[in-house]
């Protein structure tokens, strides 16, 4: 076995454990800086759901390096090898949060908004040794974050193969799931290969330091990307899994 398609092995075993795999390095320094500065160009929108939040979409169409960046995560033997079917890319964005939390998403079975299925949209499966996942980011930082402050990745502990809903099981989120929270820390140029079925979200963001980021999703020639769902701004969404900050309010999950 080669050194590469043994390290991938490793990446896919945690894949399969943990939910996700982090590839240190992934970007030099002076790609960090690279996609900083293409950043500082991009029109960024506020996201209508978090005003700290602000996105900018297609970020594989803006040409130049973010275009390439797409197509070497495209060829890369480890989304490949997460997918294990002819893959395209689901979506592309970048990400700037300056304050606040992110509310906990995804999982392998919380209800759809407004009706009582649940969503198995983004299930990964091991048949026969090998992974079969349905949505796969690649978030890739631009800024270290280290500490409570800067808004750590955070994730519920084998959400990705749970078959009860968390928001469910504790109606207060992660104020009353302290045990099953982790977090993961991140220098500028780390990537995450996300499987998308991990509920994830982000501590509460209260420095002053800028928090950037790229993704890109990636999942079967067969699956849909959110936005190609909507088919026009009232149905944008909808069936979204019920936000972390939704249930809350004792909102539908
Ligand atoms: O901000 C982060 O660290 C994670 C972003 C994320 O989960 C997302 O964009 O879906």
């Amino acid at each position: 076995m080669t050194e590469k398609a043994h390290t991938d092995g490793g990446s896919c075993y945690a894949f399969d454990s943990r939910g996700y795999t982090v590839r240190s390095g992934f970007l030099t320094p002076g790609e960090v800086q690279r996609a900083r500065e293409i950043l500082t160009e991009l029109p960024l929108a506020q996201d209508a759901w978090n005003p700290d939040q602000r996105r900018a979409l297609n970020i594989h169409r803006s040409s130049g390096y973010l275009t390439d960046l797409a197509h070497e995560l495209f060829q890369l033997p480890l989304t490949r090898a997460l997918i294990s079917y002819p893959h395209r890319l689901l979506e592309s964005y970048a990400l700037v949060r300056t304050r606040g939390a992110l509310d906990l998403h995804g999982g392998a079975s919380e209800f759809l908004a407004g009706i009582d299925i649940h969503d198995h949209s983004a299930q990964a499966a091991i048949l026969a040794g090998r992974p079969y996942a349905l949505r796969v980011k690649v978030l890739i930082y631009l800024d270290d974050v280290l500490d409570t402050p800067d808004g750590r990745f955070t994730y519920v502990e084998g959400s990705h193969k749970a078959g009860l809903s968390f928001h469910r099981s504790f109606p207060r989120g992660r104020q009353d799931a302290q045990h099953l929270m982790r977090t993961v820390e991140v220098r500028a140029g780390d990537a995450i290969w996300l499987n998308e079925a991990l509920l994830h979200g982000a501590d509460v963001k209260t420095s002053d330091t800028p928090r950037r980021l790229l993704a890109y999703t990636f999942g079967p020639t067969f699956m849909a990307s959110w936005s190609e769902l909507s088919c026009d701004q009232s149905l944008e969404r909808s069936g979204y899994a019920a936000s972390e900050s939704e249930n809350s309010q004792g909102g539908a999950a």
